[in-house]
């Protein structure tokens, strides 16, 4: 079975985009593969490095994908720094990626802004290299994400690369690699090639505000995004509230070239309902938003009441949250630990 693994920053309200472009994606991925979900705390300080309410946003995270139907049983649910081989592992590939590679990053240059290097962490430059080591130290091969995290994971395949080749000989000799094919050329391969899934009819969920802007916990504008913890009148508040155009939808997708928001919403629609966005506007087609409106509020009150219901049922007992946790990080452990041990074997660490 394909092992596939991916992370949730425990960083603010977790919003549609989030729900949509990572962890439905996660539920659906169950069925077919091996999956470890893993709430990245350590991530969550390359930004801002102090969070008062640390606790419970992990707790948060977890209860988001457990509600959400994630089985912390079939599979392995847990918070990175329980496993500090995640560390470990990044602080090599820190070593095997270069300064450029980082700095090339849109995330890095989107989240630095006009701030100068006095202001900004070592870590927030190092975020892709830790981001490679936590799918890398399962050598997990399949990573479920949005589309704002393409960049990263093609950055996770050229480390991963790097290694293989830099080491080539001493893999060979440790006798733990495999031959894979990259494109036409046989590498003798540690770790493997990953492979971002990403496609699905909302990889990209836009602002409600601008659909031209990525839907994000950061925005000032709570009215840009839907939260999962949003009661139902305030998911009907923030649809009605949605920027649209004055024309009515199309009946192909064709039609949604240079209609962001539309396309946005058709989207959104399509991803809830699990549909494609042909299928919605063969449906909504020649429509008004008027029309259209009142059948997404009605669909997405309908979808993420039992998410939101069930987050709340679950936050209530931190107890189990932290069992699922604990449980979830021994496992992780014990398979980061194999990883770790053959790689300190390939580049030759006394142990
Ligand atoms: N707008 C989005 N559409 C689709 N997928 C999205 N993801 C995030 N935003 C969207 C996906 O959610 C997963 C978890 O993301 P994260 O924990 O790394 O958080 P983030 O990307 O930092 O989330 P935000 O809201 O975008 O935060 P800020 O405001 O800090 O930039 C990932 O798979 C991500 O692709």
């Amino acid at each position: 079975k394909p092992l596939v693994f991916s992370g949730v920053q425990p960083t603010g309200n977790l919003h549609l985009g989030n729900y949509l472009g990572a962890i439905k994606k996660f539920v659906a991925l169950q069925d077919s593969n091996d999956c470890i979900y893993c709430v990245v705390d350590l991530h969550a300080l390359t930004a801002q490095l102090v969070h008062q309410d640390m606790k419970s946003q992990i707790r948060s995270i977890t209860a988001a994908f457990l509600a959400s139907g994630i089985d912390p049983q079939k599979h392995i649910v847990f918070n990175q720094s329980a496993v500090p081989q995640h560390a470990e592992l990044a602080w090599i590939f820190n070593c095997v990626a270069r300064i450029g590679w980082m700095e090339r990053m849109t995330q890095f240059k989107d989240k630095t802004g006009s701030k100068n290097a006095e202001q900004v962490s070592l870590g927030l430059l190092a975020y892709p290299s830790l981001m490679a080591a936590d799918i890398l130290v399962y050598r997990a091969t399949h990573v479920p994400v949005g589309d704002d995290q393409k960049q990263h994971l093609e950055l996770a395949r050229d480390i991963a690369m790097k290694f293989n080749l830099d080491f080539a000989d001493l893999i060979r000799a440790n006798g733990t690699g495999v031959d894979i094919k990259v494109g036409d050329e046989p590498v003798h391969a540690y770790f493997p090639m990953v492979e971002p899934l990403i496609d699905g009819p909302a990889p990209r969920v836009m602002s409600l505000k601008d659909g031209t802007k990525k839907m994000s916990k950061s925005d000032a504008s709570d009215l840009s995004r839907i939260n999962l913890m949003d009661d139902a009148e305030t998911i009907a508040k923030k649809i009605r509230k949605a920027k649209t155009d004055p024309d009515a939808l199309p009946s192909e997708v064709a039609g949604l070239a240079g209609r962001p928001e539309a396309d946005n919403l058709i989207g959104i629609f399509a991803a809830l309902a699990e549909k494609t966005k042909a299928e919605v506007l063969s449906e909504f087609g020649g429509q008004q938003f008027s029309v259209f409106k009142p059948a997404l509020i009605e669909l997405a009150v309908d979808k993420l009441a039992p998410v939101n219901g069930e987050m709340r049922r679950l936050m209530d007992d931190p107890g189990h949250i932290d069992d699922v946790l604990r449980d979830g990080g021994a496992r992780a452990r014990v398979l980061a630990e194999k990883t770790m041990n053959e790689v300190r074997d390939i580049i030759g660490f006394v142990k």
